[in-house]
């Protein structure tokens, strides 16, 4: 199995690069953000729940995308490897998610964080806002407080996977194609190792 996180903060495009890489690798996608989206519109107990923190820009209840990403993990068995995406956003989750592979007798086998400017990460989700329909990208103070959020407590999930030398970071800037370009060469070349020994 081939287990990859990509990281970011909103809107470093993780879900754009995303949809590239599990078409190129094969690999399961779980986006928390999707699952959470998708019980939003199905009007679901937890979507109810979820949107509530969602549309003020913060994070929803470790308890609650811990149990979806357990659900998903114990739902897809035979798959060649997942791509984590939007997930882990706390050192909660990091944690939880390490235990969960382990007893399933693998790891994660890199982060990629992708590195862009907050000017640039805003500038991106005013935009997505303007057709997107998405209430968490309608307007700057919601988006500002999902950066702050993400400084506060998810940037420290990298210095998780930093003590056990997992992270690569990756320039975010640029065009689509020339970032999948560099988040491809650090998979082909993580792919030729065992990192779960
Ligand atoms: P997510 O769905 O994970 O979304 P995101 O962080 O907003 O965006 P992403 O990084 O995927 O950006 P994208 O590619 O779309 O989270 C939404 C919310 O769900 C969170 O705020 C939180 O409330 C909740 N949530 C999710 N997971 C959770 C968890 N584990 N724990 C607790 N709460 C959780 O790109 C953004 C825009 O940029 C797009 O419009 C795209 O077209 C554009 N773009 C992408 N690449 C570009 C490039 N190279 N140049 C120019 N534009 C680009």
């Amino acid at each position: 199995m081939f287990n990859l996180i990509l990281f970011g903060p909103p809107g470093s495009g993780k879900g754009t690069q995303s949809e590239k890489l599990i078409a190129k690798y094969h690999l399961k996608h779980l986006s928390t953000g999707d699952l959470l989206r998708s019980e939003i519109s199905r009007k679901t107990r937890l979507g109810l729940e979820a949107k509530k923190f969602m549309d003020k820009g913060h994070l929803v209840p470790d308890e609650v995308v811990i149990g979806m990403i357990n659900d998903a993990l114990d739902n897809n068995r035979d798959v060649a490897g997942f791509l984590f995406d939007g997930f882990p956003r706390t050192a909660i989750q990091a944690e939880e998610l390490d235990d969960l592979l382990a007893k399933k007798n693998t790891c994660i086998d890199v982060m990629l964080a992708l590195e862009v400017s907050e000017e640039e990460l805003i500038k991106r989700l005013v935009k997505r806002g303007e057709t997107s329909g998405r209430s968490d990208d309608s307007n700057e103070m919601v988006i500002r407080a999902r950066i702050q959020e993400y400084h506060k407590k998810t940037a420290t999930v990298a210095d998780h996977y930093q003590k056990v030398n997992k992270v690569v970071m990756i320039k975010g800037e640029g065009t689509i194609e020339e970032i999948f370009k560099r988040l491809s060469d650090e998979i082909d070349r993580l792919m030729k190792l065992d990192n779960c020994v």
